[in-house]
C-alpha cells in the first residue's frame, strides 16, 4: 500500500512538472515546418550564424545578415500572439542550431519544448516556426556544446 502511495505521489509530482514545464513559457504549437506547419508565421525572419572573427578573435556569433554576426546576437521583440517563422542559415563550416531557450546555458540548456533545428551543417539552413502566446523574456542559443559561451546566443522579448 506504502508502495502504491509512493507511486501516485510521484506521478503527481511529474504531472505537476509537466504542467509548470508548459506554464514557464506557453509557446504554441511546437511546429517543426514540412508537413506539421498548419500556422501561417506573420513574420518571417532569416537569422545568420556560424564561426566569425570579431576584432580579431575567433567568435561563434548570430547575425541579420551573413557578414554582421555579433555578440550577443541581434535582440528579437514581438508582441504576444505573434506567429514568427526563423530561418537558420549555418554560414560557418562547424555544425550549429537556432533553439529557444528559458536562459542561456552553453553547457545544458534547457530547450522550449521542440523549437530547435537541431545541428544544420556548414551551409545548410533550418526552420522552426513560433507562436509566442506569452509576455516574457527568453533566449536563443546554439546548443552545441559550448558554442554560446563563445556568442552564440541573443535574447527575445514579448510584450502585450
Ligand atoms: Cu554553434
Amino acid at each position: 500500500m506504502r508502495g502504491v502511495i509512493i507511486t501516485l505521489v510521484a506521478i503527481a509530482l511529474i504531472v505537476d512538472l509537466a504542467i509548470i514545464a508548459v506554464l514557464v513559457f506557453d509557446l504554441q504549437p511546437p511546429l517543426r515546418g514540412g508537413a506539421t506547419v498548419t500556422i501561417t508565421p506573420d513574420f518571417e525572419i532569416t537569422v545568420y550564424g556560424g564561426e566569425t572573427n570579431i576584432n580579431g578573435q575567433v567568435a561563434y556569433a548570430f547575425g541579420l545578415s551573413p557578414d554582421n554576426l555579433t555578440i550577443p546576437g541581434p535582440t528579437f521583440e514581438f508582441k504576444r500572439g505573434d506567429v514568427v517563422g526563423f530561418t537558420f542559415v549555418n554560414v560557418g563550416n562547424l555544425p550549429h542550431t537556432f533553439t529557444l531557450v528559458l536562459r542561456v546555458d552553453p553547457a545544458n540548456p534547457e530547450i522550449i519544448d521542440d523549437y530547435d533545428t537541431g545541428q544544420i551543417e556548414g551551409g545548410g539552413q533550418g526552420r522552426v516556426v513560433v507562436q509566442f502566446n506569452q509576455v516574457g523574456n527568453l533566449n536563443y542559443q546554439c546548443v552545441v556544446p559550448g558554442h554560446a559561451a563563445l556568442g552564440m546566443w541573443g535574447n527575445i522579448t514579448v510584450t502585450e
